[in-house]
């Protein structure tokens, strides 16, 4: 087989013995969060998932090459890329940026699809795209992908700046098991709840390994989503967050901001507009779920 992936000899080990791996995407590095906070993120979500017990594996796209596991030299030189030179990738790119020898960031869909084939089972992430408010016909093609490849996503639930109810249903409508990690209820990215149903309240690493061992038994190709909430000293009110939200799509909508560009376009406005605090919100739920996806992948290997 030839197949256009350079795994890190690390991950690569570790996965012929059977370690513990954590994938992490790399959107939110080329399109979430600017130099040199991004650069320190995903140092700091790496550095989680080794608290946690298991090596992590960014994942992206240089020059037509897909990474699973990139180097210091390899972040930084993503980190520092202008955002219109990187594709983000999903599904439907992931062929364009290796055919055109681009960079690419993997979105959650993407990086879901190029860890199953690498064999990772967890992957940890902040929040999943989903159905846009005002627009029901744009909705993200991670959803489609939780319905369509096995592997297990760690998360805060769906973006804020989404239709969090119609998101809920899609997710059901695509098969995808919503796990709640010591909650009774979907979190809503920055804040702890959203008033949703998951599918099932489990409060250990262990029960979810449990249910990841069942889904693969009946050998299912949909993915198990395990949402964690915000830890609570940064959680923020769901009425600023509210008020910040409406706001951004707001101005997204008479900007005519559409497709690919909405999520990160409103992520960065409810920045602004939360000044800052949606960052301290979202890098430490970025954290938190990191470490959690590790205990996880710790859990299902034994
Ligand atoms: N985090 C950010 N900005 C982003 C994303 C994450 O700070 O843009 C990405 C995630 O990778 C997620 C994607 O999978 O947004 C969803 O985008 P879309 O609605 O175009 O599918
Ligand atoms: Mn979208």
């Amino acid at each position: 087989m030839n197949l256009p992936f350079h795994i890190q000899s690390e991950i690569a080990a570790a996965l012929r013995d059977g370690q513990a791996v954590v994938a992490l995407e790399s959107t939110l590095i080329t399109h979430g969060l600017p130099y040199p906070q991004n650069v320190e993120t995903a140092r700091a979500i790496e550095a989680s998932v080794r608290a946690g017990g298991a090596l992590p594996a960014t994942i992206a796209i240089l020059q037509g090459q897909i990474h699973v596991g990139l180097s210091e030299a390899q972040l930084l030189y993503l980190g520092q890329r202008p955002q219109a030179a990187v594709r983000k990738c999903s599904r439907r790119d992931l062929p364009l940026a290796l055919a055109l020898a681009e960079d690419g960031a993997t979105t959650v869909a993407g990086t879901m699809i190029i860890a199953h084939q690498v064999g990772i089972e967890l992957f940890a992430t902040g929040g999943i795209g989903g159905v846009h408010r005002g627009h029901p016909f744009d909705v993200s093609a991670d959803l489609q992908e939780l319905g369509r490849t096995p592997v297990t996503v760690v998360c805060s639930g769906a973006k804020a700046i989404l239709d969090l109810p119609a998101t809920r249903e899609v997710l059901e409508t695509n098969g995808v098991t919503v796990v709640g990690y010591g909650v009774d209820e979907m979190p809503a990215f920055y804040s702890r709840r959203s008033g949703l149903p998951v599918d099932v309240r489990l409060d250990t690493p262990e029960q979810v390994a449990a249910v990841i061992r069942a889904r693969r038994r009946l050998d299912l190709r949909s993915a198990t989503l395990v949402t964690v909430p915000v830890p609570a000293a940064d959680e923020l009110s769901p009425h600023v967050v509210e008020a910040a939200v409406v706001v951004a799509t707001r101005e997204a909508d008479s900007a005519g901001i559409h497709g690919p560009a909405a999520t990160p376009w409103l992520l960065q406005r409810v920045m602004q507009l939360t000044e800052g605090a949606s960052l301290q919100a979202n890098t430490a739920l970025l954290r938190h779920n990191a470490f959690v996806a590790a205990q996880i992948a710790v859990a299902v290997q034994q």
